[in-house]
């Protein structure tokens, strides 16, 4: 499946931690040139280092309108593209604030469109789109309303799309875990009191591992998954049937 990747051009956004951190590395050692993106420097300098002839970083905010064409129209022409950057701010639904709900929706919804918009002329004919959604965009968790909201209609547009960008050969589909064990998994997971209930419905009893997460998107990006289109890969050990 990584063989498959050698010598594609894959741009990756939320590349500063967890997922897409791990991602990029992955994609990079399988030979492919990565452009890595991600808002804060010192994580692309590391991200750079790591291995300087596959990964090019491209320094870029996606809540920035106004960067997002501009930057983008320098990047190459693509074999992939995977929408990973996010945000989740978890907070009972009636705290959430205005500032919270639009920051959910530029984020998760509106940098995705903008993004995938304005790559759009680069991607080649037969190239994959990957987005990564959540298993909360079918189902409910405390505190996850907005960031709920966000992952349903993402889910849509990743169907959308998909019909949308068929005549052109390009796939588009998505990967929805259930909490992955990140660092930020990890910190805000690690209380028993929190993941035992969750837990319990979930017939594998453990959460998700970034590796997890990242092979199912290199499948989705690779050939092995040619005729997978408007998709969501459910992982959750289960979760669905409990
Ligand atoms: C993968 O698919 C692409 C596009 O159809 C093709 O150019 C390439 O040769 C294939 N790679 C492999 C390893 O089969
Ligand atoms: C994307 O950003 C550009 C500005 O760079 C703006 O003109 C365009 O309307 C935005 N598209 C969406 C869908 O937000
Ligand atoms: C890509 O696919 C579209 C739709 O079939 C076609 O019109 C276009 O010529 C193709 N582009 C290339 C470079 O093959
Ligand atoms: C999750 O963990 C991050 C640190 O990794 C922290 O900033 C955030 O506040 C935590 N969120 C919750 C809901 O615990
Ligand atoms: C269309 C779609 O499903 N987009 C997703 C791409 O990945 C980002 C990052 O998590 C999500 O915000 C979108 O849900």
């Amino acid at each position: 499946m990584w063989d498959d990747l050698k010598d594609k051009v894959i741009l990756v956004t939320g590349t500063g931690s967890g997922i897409g951190h791990a991602l990029v590395q992955e994609l990079a050692k399988a030979g492919a040139t990565v452009i890595a993106v991600a808002r804060n420097d010192a994580q692309l300098k590391e991200l750079a280092s790591y291995d300087p002839k596959h990964i090019q970083t491209l320094k870029l905010d996606l809540a920035h309108w106004d960067q997002v064409k501009e930057t983008l129209a320098k990047v190459p022409q693509l074999d992939g593209l995977v929408n990973n950057a996010g945000v989740a701010i978890i907070k009972p639904f009636e705290e959430l604030t205005e500032k919270d709900f639009d920051t959910h929706f530029n984020v998760n919804i509106k940098a995705v469109f903008n993004v995938t918009q304005a790559l759009l002329p680069k991607l080649r004919n037969g190239s994959s789109i990957v987005n990564v959604s959540s298993i909360a965009a079918s189902r409910s968790f405390a505190g996850h309303t907005a960031y709920s909201a966000t992952k349903a209609a993402l889910d849509s547009l990743t169907k959308s799309l998909a019909l949308e960008l068929g005549p052109r050969k390009i796939r588009v589909n998505s990967v929805n875990p259930t909490v992955v064990l990140t660092k930020m998994g990890r910190d805000n997971w690690s209380d028993p009191a929190k993941s035992g209930p969750l837990l319990a419905h979930i017939p594998l009893n453990r959460f998700c591992e970034v590796q997890e997460v990242v092979d199912a998107i290199g499948y989705l990006l690779s050939n092995k998954s040619t005729f997978v289109n408007g998709h969501h890969i459910l992982l959750e050990g289960g979760y669905a049937v409990s």
